[in-house]
C-alpha cells in the first residue's frame, strides 16, 4: 500500500488520526447506566461509554464501538429479547439475542403462584426454547419433595427440557451443558435459587458472586445486573437478577395461545374456534381436566392471565 504523507503545510498526524477510525464489532456483556462492559473478538472485556442517540443497548447486544473514543456508534438489530413490565407498567428489556431461556426455581426459596406460567408465556413469545432447572437437588427431602413433584408434574406434558440438578454437587450438570451447548442460554427466576451458582458450575474459570439466603429462604438480590459470559463452541451464559415475579409482555389472545402450546393442540376440540375455555359449551380443554389428561393448575393459569388480553 502507498504511503500517505500530509500534503503541503498539513500535519501528517492529523491524516493519521481521521483515516484511523478503528471500529470493532463486540457483544454486550453488561450495562451499567451509561457505561456497558463489551467483548471485543479477540476476547477482551472493554468498558466504554453510550451516547444517548445509541441509548438502548442491553446485554446480548451486538455493537460496533469506535475504540480510540471508547463509545458505541451503533447497534446490530436485535433477534428478541427478554423484558417484563415492572411496578410501574414500565418496559424493563434483561436481554438480548436468547437461544434458550431456562426458568430455575428450587425446594427453597418456595416458588410463586404461576411464576413459572408466565415465564413460559413470556419465553415462548420472544420466541425462544424454554428449559426448566430444578437446582438444589441436594436438598429435596420426604418433607418437601412430593410437593416440589406434584408442581413439576404440571409441566411434564409440555415438551421442554426439565432438569433436575444440584450447583454444588455437580449432580445433573453435564446434562444441562449438553442441552444448552451452542446457544445463548439466559437463567431467570427468584433471586437465592441459584442462577449464578449454576453458572460458576458450568463455567469453573469464571468468577461470580453467590448470596446467601435468608431465614425465610428467600435470596438477596445478589446479581444486580444481567451479564453474558461466553462459552464454548460460541455459546454463552447470560446471569440475571432474581426477580420476585414475571409480567410477560402480551397483550393478544393469539400471543396467549403461543404460551400454552399444551392448551392448544386439545383446543382443536372445542365446539368453537377461539374458545377462551372460560365456560363455552362443548370444551375439550375442561373435558381433559376432569379426564385427568391435562393439570389443572394449566387451566387455572390460562385463566389467570387471560384476564390481561383482549378476547374480542
Ligand atoms: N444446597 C444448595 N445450595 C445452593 C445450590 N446452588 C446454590 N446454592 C446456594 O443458594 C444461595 C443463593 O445462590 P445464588 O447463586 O447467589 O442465587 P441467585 O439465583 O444467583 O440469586 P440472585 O443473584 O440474588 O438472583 C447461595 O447460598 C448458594 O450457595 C445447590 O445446588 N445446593
Ligand atoms: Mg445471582
Ligand atoms: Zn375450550
Amino acid at each position: 500500500m502507498p504511503e500517505h504523507r500530509g500534503g503541503a503545510g498539513q500535519p501528517p498526524l492529523r491524516l493519521l488520526v481521521a483515516t484511523n477510525l478503528v471500529t470493532l464489532l463486540c457483544r454486550t456483556v453488561a450495562r451499567y447506566g451509561s457505561e456497558i462492559d463489551v467483548l471485543t473478538p479477540d476476547g477482551a472485556i472493554m468498558r466504554v461509554n453510550l451516547r444517548r442517540k445509541v441509548d438502548d443497548v442491553v446485554c446480548g447486544d451486538m455493537v460496533s464501538v469506535d475504540i480510540g473514543e471508547r463509545t458505541v456508534l451503533a447497534r446490530g438489530e436485535r433477534r428478541n429479547q427478554l423484558a417484563r413490565r415492572d411496578g410501574f407498567e414500565r418496559r424493563r428489556t434483561i436481554a438480548a439475542n436468547i437461544d434458550r431461556v431456562w426458568v430455575v426455581v428450587a425446594p427453597r426459596p418456595e416458588i410463586p403462584h404461576l411464576l413459572i406460567d408466565r415465564f413460559l408465556v413470556g419465553i415462548l413469545n420472544l420466541p425462544a426454547q424454554a428449559g426448566l432447572i430444578i437446582n438444589k437437588c441436594d436438598l429435596i427431602d420426604a418433607d418437601n419433595g412430593p410437593a416440589l413433584e406434584a408442581k413439576l408434574a404440571t409441566y411434564g406434558h409440555l415438551r421442554i427440557p426439565v432438569l433436575r440438578i444440584s450447583a454444588h454437587s455437580g449432580s445433573g450438570t453435564k446434562e444441562l451443558s449438553e442441552t444448552a451447548a451452542g446457544g445463548s442460554n439466559i437463567l431467570v427466576g427468584q433471586s437465592g435459587v441459584g442462577k449464578s451458582s449454576l453458572i460458576q458450575a458450568m463455567l469453573p474459570g469464571e468468577d461470580l458472586r453467590v448470596g446467601e439466603i435468608g431465614q425465610t429462604g428467600e435470596g438477596r438480590h445478589t446479581t444486580t445486573t444481567a451479564r453474558w459470559y461466553p462459552a464454548d463452541h460460541q455459546g454463552a451464559w447470560i446471569d440475571s437478577p432474581g426477580v420476585r415475579d414475571f409480567t410477560p409482555e402480551i397483550t393478544t389472545f393469539d400471543e396467549l395461545v403461543r404460551g400454552f402450546p399444551d392448551l392448544g393442540e386439545i383446543s382443536d376440540g372445542c365446539r368453537f374456534r377461539n374458545c377462551t375455555h372460560r365456560s363455552e359449551p362443548g370444551c375439550a380443554v375442561r373435558q381433559a381436566v376432569l379426564r385427568e389428561m391435562l393439570p389443572e393448575g394449566r387451566l387455572d393459569a390460562w385463566l389467570e392471565l387471560l384476564k390481561n388480553v383482549n378476547t374480542h
